[in-house]
């Protein structure tokens, strides 16, 4: 009888003594090329050149009003706050993510099923896809930090062990993103190398990472190389627009000091057949909550 690997080769190196560049050695799009979906075909392209595809409105003003009330049910609710799955602003202690928001909230599950957001990613990954994360980043205004420049899947892979880059993140605005409060930057093409970063994993890493990153952040030489190469998008849009992108892109936001709120719902969308296998570069498990262990697809 043979068993199931606990881990396959690793293909990203990372957490090493050494930052190193890994070119991707995945698809970005994992359609075949035709197949149906609601994408159209130079969005996909531009999906796959660019790592990233904003949508100008994904649900309506009557949605956007649905999630932003049970957006403010839930990090108005104490039961919540004391959930180890809420965590808080280190400063002013404001609830600044809750995770696994499909769980809590069934408007939130009725969102991650929704077919125009399903939809999208099962055609970019290919296949069924089940949810690895997901959660909402709540940025008050009036100093709600940021967060720094990463890569999701640089994460993913070391510390919930995602094998391959065969995952997609949407980000839904359920408030305006100006361009001044903190809303999300990419560097377009940046999903095409792997910034593998310097540094073991300390045990319990993710506690404090989701306040303030520190493994796992990349040197500001990378930094510099990779903006010089590829620039760097700020996201913008009404509540309701959306952005889907590549766990790959090198990405992060600024603080936000205006008085205008930006808070999003992010959902992670991995595909059935990249499941999560043990860490590559940490020595425990980071909790279902953060990294999905539940492989069920969603229909
Ligand atoms: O503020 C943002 O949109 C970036 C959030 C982010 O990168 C993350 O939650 O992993
Ligand atoms: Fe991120």
């Amino acid at each position: 009888m043979t068993t199931a690997p606990e881990r396959t080769a690793d293909l990203y190196p990372t957490r090493g003594t050494t930052e190193v560049a890994t070119p991707r050695m995945d698809p970005v799009v994992w359609s075949d090329p035709g197949a149906p979906g609601p994408i159209s075909a130079p969005d996909l392209a531009g999906y796959e050149r660019d790592g990233f595809l904003a949508i100008d409105q994904l649900i309506t003003p009557d949605e956007v009003e649905t999630y932003r009330r049970e957006l403010e049910r839930l990090t108005s609710d104490p039961g919540i706050r004391a959930d180890e799955r809420s965590i808080v602003e280190p400063k002013s202690q404001d609830i600044r993510t809750v995770f696994e928001v499909h769980k809590i909230s069934e408007v939130f599950a009725s969102l991650v099923r929704d077919p125009r957001v399903v939809g999208r990613a099962r055609q970019i990954l290919g296949s069924d896809v089940y949810v690895h994360q997901s959660r909402i980043n709540v940025k008050p205004g009036f100093g709600a930090t940021g967060f720094y420049w990463h890569s999701d899947f640089e994460t993913w892979h070391a510390e919930d062990g995602l094998p391959k880059m065969r995952t997609v993140s949407v980000s839904i605005a359920l408030t305006r993103n100006h361009d001044t409060n903190g809303g999300l930057m990419i560097m377009p093409g940046s999903h095409q190398t792997f910034l593998g970063c310097s540094g073991e994993t300390p045990k319990d890493n993710y506690k404090k990472s989701l306040q303030m990153q520190d493994a796992g952040t990349p040197s500001d030489e990378s930094l510099t190389k990779f903006a010089d190469a590829h620039g760097i998008r700020l996201f913008t849009g009404e509540a309701g627009s959306a952005t889907w992108f590549d766990c790959n892109c090198m990405h992060g936001s600024g603080d936000n000091i205006t008085p205008y709120p930006r808070s999003n719902v992010f959902i992670v969308f991995n595909s059935v057949e990249n499941r999560a296998q043990e860490p590559f570069a940490a020595p425990v498990r980071r909790p279902e909550f953060i990294g999905a262990r539940d492989f069920t697809p969603v229909k």
